[in-house]
């Protein structure tokens, strides 16, 4: 698209923006923070698993990440000349509790304030994660334990008792699927495990600290709202035979329902029979931890990347977030797309799968769905500095990136309209992911999803192209 039609285009989305309708960016803790040995800060499982030889692409820690930890005020400014509505960050458990329990820690607990009245200052609300992944190493096991849902749960309880006036949204998990998948199946996350469908106590004990946790926000008597946040991704066979449309149906389970149902139907789905005893962790649950996770919630919280197509037959080691020898011993593989233009990390980008994402909650969960909230919409392009021909400033033209968020915003309000396949669904909000380029997980520094550029040697931020145009849609609402 010319500049033209991209103002053109962002005019349209912005009058087409349902009343009350926010616009927002995303973040999380360990991803921006740095400061890891600051203030008594503990040691992640994701600290551990950036320090093993060949886990991280770039041999990269997130020791410094984006300084945010130091630079906290300077980014809220960018958030402000932003003219947004919402930021979605995330509190480090580790940074409040270094063993996963015991009293918060006090300069964790101070970061955050002084991070909540930068943003009252700004006007611009919370939304406050409770875990993005960095789970308290000192916690064996890490969620294959269940007491790490119950340590979660006494969290949260001092968490909302400490920010409870303050927070105007909270998230309690973001993204339990790729925590299970990548984290305990695969491999490719922290902690590292293959555990394949063994890794499946560690979905439902991250349910279970969900459940606990808004029990224990409300219980602690917080004013905000109160949601969880998960990955939803469509998905398709690869062709027509019965085997491709099984394994389909099977991925679907893993990445989507065993989350998503539970939650919001208060059981785990039915599995196919021939599937059946490799769900026998989910199936084994019981009633009462069944009740616990089908809290009522106050909102959805939908992040969306790309659809999955799945084949079957093992076809090789590659996974959206890096290779895992785990996956070529599966019995299907994740196909290619290629029939779609792809971002930098190699992902299909496929707006109308978020319009069947939002088609396939509604009708999954018609008025059971609480309001939705696209916590996560974003992508990773090569940006490159240029200077400016007439005054040397530094540019960073990611029309790419621009394309690809007004193309993901117009799909969701054309699913969600009258008439639409999606139409019941209450959607509130639009987070871009992510405000700062930052660390990518396995990926580490490679792929950057910011609107604003991060030079990763002397941390200087430089709002990228895609900045003045969430600035141009919030204006011109
Ligand atoms: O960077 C991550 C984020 O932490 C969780 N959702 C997906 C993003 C891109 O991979």
């Amino acid at each position: 698209m010319k500049p033209e039609e991209r103002r053109e285009f962002a005019r349209d989305l912005a009058g087409r923006l349902p009343g009350g309708f926010e616009l927002g960016v995303a973040t999380s803790a360990f991803q921006i923070e740095g400061a890891t040995h600051e203030g008594g800060r503990g040691e992640s499982v994701w600290d551990a698993f950036t320090t093993q030889p060949g886990r991280i692409l770039d041999g990269s820690t997130a020791d410094r990440a984006t300084d945010h930890f130091s630079r906290m005020p300077e980014d809220v400014a960018l958030m402000h000349d932003l003219g947004i509505d919402s930021y979605r960050f995330s509190f480090s458990w580790p940074r409040l509790q270094a063993e996963g329990r015991g009293a918060l820690r006090t300069a964790g607990v101070d970061f955050y304030e002084r991070l909540l009245d930068q943003l009252d200052a700004a006007g611009i609300a919370s939304m406050a994660t409770l875990f993005h992944w960095d789970t308290p190493n000192a916690l064996e096991r890490g969620w294959f334990a269940r007491d790490t849902a119950l340590r979660f749960g006494d969290f949260a309880h001092a968490m909302g008792e400490r920010f409870g006036d303050r927070i105007g949204r909270w998230v309690t998990i973001n993204e339990p699927a790729t925590v299970t998948l990548n984290g305990y199946a695969l491999g490719v996350h922290a902690p590292g495990a293959t555990r394949l469908f063994n890794a499946l106590p560690a979905a439902h004990h991250q349910l279970l600290g969900h459940g606990l946790a808004v029990q224990a926000l409300r219980a602690a008597g917080v004013a905000g709202s109160v949601g969880i946040v998960n990955v939803h991704s469509p998905v398709e066979p690869a062709s027509g035979s019965e085997a491709d449309a099984a394994f389909a149906a099977l991925f679907d389970l893993l990445h989507n329902r065993i989350f998503a149902d539970p939650v919001l139907l208060g059981g785990y789905p039915t599995f196919p029979e021939e599937f059946a005893p490799l769900f026998s962790a989910l199936t084994e649950a019981s009633p009462a931890d069944l009740a616990v996770i089908a809290q009522p919630l106050d909102f959805w919280g939908l992040n969306y990347y790309m659809p999955t197509r799945v084949a079957a037959g093992s076809g090789g080691s590659a996974t959206p977030d890096g290779t895992s020898a785990a996956m070529a011993s599966l019995p299907f593989h994740l196909a290619d797309w290629p029939e779609f233009p792809r971002t930098g990390f190699g992902w299909p980008i496929a707006p109308e799968f978020l319009g069947t994402a939002l088609a396939e909650l509604a009708s999954r969960y018609g008025s059971l769905l609480p309001p939705v909230h696209l916590t996560e919409i974003g992508a990773s392009f090569a940006d490159a500095i240029e200077l400016d021909p007439d005054d040397g400033t530094p540019r960073i033209h990611d029309g790419s990136r621009i394309d690809f968020l007004a193309s993901h915003l117009d799909a969701a309000l054309r699913a969600t309209a009258p008439g639409a396949a999606a139409a019941s669904i209450d959607l509130r909000s639009f987070h871009v992911w992510s405000l700062l380029d930052n660390f990518e997980w396995a990926a580490g520094y490679t792929q950057r999803f910011g609107l604003v550029h991060v030079d990763f040697d002397d941390f200087t931020r430089t709002p990228k192209d895609s900045s003045a145009w969430l600035r141009y849609l919030a204006e011109n609402r």
